[in-house]
This record gives structure tokens, C-alpha cells and sequence, in this order.
């Protein structure tokens, strides 16, 4: 079970990720739910539409795009922020 007060829980329940995971842009749930559109209210100054992830030069991919193992961003940007931000995922599981 999640600590509320410092995690927040993931739809499919059995995850739980820190607060400051949540709506951070980036899906820290296996499910993604910890970036729904529910409980996430689209950012008012991003230029991709919801469900969608901005490159550095606001290229909007597909959040299922992000650590495929494939280059989507023209800078590569949804792999190299996959790789960083391992380290973080596996400390929170
Ligand atoms: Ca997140
Ligand atoms: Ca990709």
C-alpha cells in the first residue's frame, strides 16, 4: 500500500510513485495513470496536446513513444531522459 502523504498511487494499485512524481510529465506508473488527464490538468503553457510529450524543440510524440528504444525526438531527448531517469525509478520501487 501507498504512504498518501508522501506517494502517490497508481491506478492499477499495486505501484506506488513519490508525490513529486505526479503530473511531472513524465509516466512514473506502468500504467501511465500517474499522468492522466483526470488528474492532471493539461499545462497551460505546454504546446502538446494532452497524453503527449514535448521534445526539447516542441515536438509532441506520443507518451507510449518514451523509452520504446526508438529515437522519436530529432535530438533523441524521449530516450536520454528514459536512461536518467532510471536510477530514480528503481530507488521508488
Ligand atoms: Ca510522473
Ligand atoms: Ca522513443
Amino acid at each position: 500500500m501507498c504512504d498518501e502523504a508522501t506517494q502517490y498511487a497508481c491506478a492499477n494499485s499495486s505501484q506506488c510513485v513519490p508525490l513529486s512524481a505526479h503530473c511531472n510529465d513524465w509516466p512514473d506508473c506502468d500504467d501511465g495513470s500517474d499522468e492522466s488527464v483526470d488528474t492532471c490538468p493539461p499545462t497551460v503553457n505546454s504546446v502538446c496536446a494532452a497524453g503527449k510529450w514535448q521534445c526539447e524543440d516542441t515536438t509532441c510524440i506520443d507518451k507510449s513513444s518514451l523509452c520504446d528504444g526508438q529515437a522519436d525526438c530529432p535530438g533523441a531527448e524521449d530516450e536520454l531522459a528514459c536512461s536518467k531517469s532510471l536510477p530514480n525509478r528503481s530507488v521508488v520501487y
